[in-house]
């Protein structure tokens, strides 16, 4: 909300400034696709798998993350270019809280 994604800390670990990105024992990972992949292959447990355990319904799930990455980019634009251009808008109203129906 206050744009530190675009500060130049943030730019060091993801130098396409977007949110999320996980660090972990010194590695940086982005894309929320990736960190989900990468979060069940390091921390799951045996038969403990986050992502579900049919082929089939993993490739509904891989199916809908796709359509997520790609409508994810599009929302991104609508929301920068129309519904919220001025980087002032994303900031909090006094109490950190944020109601964007009200804004809109
Ligand atoms: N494909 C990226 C998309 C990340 C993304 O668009 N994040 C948004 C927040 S949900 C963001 O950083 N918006 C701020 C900006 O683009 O400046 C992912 O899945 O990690």
């Amino acid at each position: 909300m206050k744009d530190e994604q675009r500060s130049d800390w943030y730019l060091g670990i993801n130098a396409c400034g977007q949110v999320l990105v996980l660090v972990n024992d010194g590695q940086v990972h982005i894309e929320s696709n990736n960190i989900i992949e990468y979060l069940n292959q390091t921390f799951a447990r045996p038969n403990q798998s986050f992502l579900p355990i049919s082929e089939a319904e993993q490739d509904e799930m891989h199916e809908l993350m796709d359509l997520e990455d790609k409508l994810h980019a599009d929302l991104r634009t609508v929301t920068f270019t129309y519904l919220a251009p001025d980087p002032s808008d994303h900031a909090p109203a006094g109490d950190g809280s944020f109601d964007f129906f009200e804004r809109f």
